[in-house]
């Protein structure tokens, strides 16, 4: 077709053709070019019945039922909780005697970057509204604040603004001079630089203020990880800070990057420190008893041996749901979204890889009937995928009527009916050779990234109680919902959507943008960041507005758009076994951090 040309006129490159080769080895086999034979036959595959499939050749897991079976932790027992206790206690403490407001802020950006502030929550919150009111009790509505110091400025900023109070960014007008721009004298300051840099991440639209600022300190932590090499604890921090903010963590990854770093602070502070180890490695152990629970029930599902085609990814799949919730008391909320996410990572090859267009139309059809009558027209592979799919989130469904007297199952169950319609038009387009717009793409594939099913689920584990009303925000998605799928969304396509057009798959948001403007490849991979910058945004917007979420929720959405660029930053970290995710995998939960006692 001719858009389908049109797509491949600003690159030449061997990906784009190979491309071509995978399509046109849909219809026969014989119009591959012979350089591209090896690769494409060894994708497609013809069985008896000649029904040609496309496969991705994913690698098995690496992380084995047995393995994970062994895993034990010494701090699985009581024996540490005794010595927890002891240190929340004196932080408790800490925190209460510290009258300073920057000795104040700091002890809690602190506990935030070691993993520990869910202890403190009461007495944060305490603290937090304290300096609040005292900054508009003296300045009025228009908070300005001094200008001393724009470390502690910035400091101040980000942690109130992060905890939902209304701090304006005007605030930063007076470290601007007589031109407008932030004052280059500034720029010795390199702690308050960062603080900025951080602080600037939780603007919204529109807040030029913010955006200057960003520019500025971007450029000039750039500038001094150029020029200062030696590896003390600043330049970590702000070659750290350049590569994500803050604001954009993984919080747990964040937390066992930010113990170490710690360690070495001149001001560190033996009692945080050794409670943020112990708490780490307990926490851990928590988590390791949900994994073991749920690689035995992925095994008893059957699903990873019936459809070999698809991935098996119970490790990566776990790990998600850690960077959603890693509190030892949202266990219900990581089983369950454990579940859910094999569950869409299967079903995602189904349609993407595997199954034929009629059968992906039956499949869709069992979906949106929700009754195992229409399972007698599916093959055998989309029985075992529909049954499983029904018995879980029956099972799910059952749960929120046992324990909170509210039968949710309609919602859950248009979430999988948008999902797979979602699918079906992707793969409707696949299969016509057909290039939609940027816009038509993405208005579909904020959905087919199945976000909205992940947080549909999560909104009914930690919800509590669940009104009528409640029920109501899921009519339609909110922005909520909406905004962290975008980014999670864009961040798979930047990481995933090269092997995507190898194997055959519809065109992502880089091609389709391609394919709208003619840009390179390169130009829409930065306009594709650019918009998950710009989600962020609005994320940010979104959650500072009065919206009738819960916070653990709106928490859960805006970490589960951290975890998604979390883990496509160094490209499929969760399809393809890189050595990234790896190593996350574990720091995160196999290996405790080892305590010098
Ligand atoms: C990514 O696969 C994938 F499986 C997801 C569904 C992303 C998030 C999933 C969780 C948390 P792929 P596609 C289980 O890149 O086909 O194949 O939508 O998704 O681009
Ligand atoms: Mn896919
Ligand atoms: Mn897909
Ligand atoms: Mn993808
Ligand atoms: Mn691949």
């Amino acid at each position: 077709s001719t858009n389908f040309t049109r797509v491949l006129l600003p690159s030449k490159t061997p990906i784009s053709r190979q491309f071509v080769t995978s399509r046109s080895a849909r219809g026969s086999t014989s119009t591959v070019p012979s350089a591209f034979k090896s690769k494409v036959t060894n994708e497609i595959s013809s069985n008896s019945n000649g029904v040609v499939r496309r496969s991705a050749n994913y690698e098995p897991p690496i992380w084995q039922y047995d393995y994970i079976q062994s895993l034990r932790s010494e701090y699985a027992e009581e024996s540490c909780t005794g010595q927890i206790e002891m240190l929340k206690e004196e932080v408790r403490i800490m925190l209460r005697k510290v009258v300073d407001p920057l000795l104040q802020l700091e002890l809690i950006d602190n506990l935030q970057r070691l993993g520990l502030s869910y202890h403190f929550r009461s007495d944060i919150r305490v603290i937090l509204e304290s300096i609040y009111t005292n900054i508009t009790s003296y300045q009025g509505a228009d908070i300005m604040c001094k200008k001393e110091s724009l470390y502690s400025s910035a400091l101040q900023f980000r942690l109130l603004r992060q905890h939902g109070y209304n701090m304006p960014q005007e605030i930063f007008n007076c470290f601007k001079n007589e031109f407008g721009c932030f004052e280059p004298s500034l720029c010795d300051d390199i702690k308050g630089i960062l603080c900025l840099y951080e602080a600037s991440f939780l603007l919204i639209e529109g807040e030029s203020i913010l955006d200057e600022a960003r520019d500025f300190a971007t450029k000039t932590l750039e500038e001094f990880v150029e020029l200062n090499k030696d590896q003390n604890n600043l330049y970590a921090m702000v070659s750290h800070a350049l590569e994500l903010p803050l604001h954009w963590r993984m919080i747990r990854l964040e937390a066992r990057w930010f113990i170490d770093l710690y360690r070495s602070r001149e001001d560190m502070n033996p009692i945080l420190l050794e409670l943020a180890e112990l708490d780490f490695n307990m926490v851990q152990a928590v988590h390791q008893e949900d994994l073991k629970q749920m690689s035995t029930w992925w095994r008893s599902t059957g699903l990873g041996e019936n459809l070999s085609f698809a991935r098996d990814r119970l490790m990566e799949n776990f790990l998600w749901t850690v960077g959603v919730s890693f509190q030892p008391e949202f266990g219900y909320n990581r089983r369950m979204l454990t579940k859910v996410n094999s569950l869409i990572t299967t079903i995602d090859d189904v349609y993407d890889v595997y199954g034929t267009l009629e059968e992906l139309e039956l499949f869709t059809d069992a979906v949106e009937r929700w009754d195992t009558n229409a399972m007698e027209q599916l093959p055998y592979y989309m029985q075992m995928c529909f049954l499983s799919l029904h018995n879980s989130i029956n099972e799910l469904a059952f749960d929120t009527l046992k324990q909170k007297g509210l039968n949710n199952v309609r919602y859950l169950k248009k979430a999988w009916v948008d999902l797979c319609k979602s699918y079906m038009l992707e793969a409707r387009w696949y299969y016509s050779g057909y290039t939609p717009s940027f816009q038509e793409y993405i208005e579909n594939a904020w959905v087919s990234i199945s976000a909205p099913v992940i947080l549909v689920h999560a909104y009914f584990s930690v919800t509590n109680p669940i009104t009528k009303e409640a029920l109501g925000c899921w009519e339609e998605y909110s922005n909520i919902v909406r905004w962290s799928s975008m980014i999670l969304r864009l961040a798979d396509d930047l990481g995933t959507s090269m092997d995507e057009l190898e194997r055959g798959d519809v065109l992502k948001s880089i091609q389709c943008y391609m394919n709208d403007t003619g840009a390179s490849e390169e130009v829409a991979r930065e306009y594709i960041r650019s918009l998950i910058s710009t989600t962020w945004k609005k994320f940010n917007e979104e959650r500072a507005a009065n919206s009738p979420f819960s916070e653990p929720f709106v928490e859960i959405a805006m970490n589960l758009a951290r975890m998604a660029q979390c883990m496509y930053e160094h490209g499929d970290g969760h399809g393809i076994g890189n050595h990234e995710t790896k190593d996350r995998v574990l720091a995160l939960l196999i290996h405790p951090i080892s305590l010098c006692k």
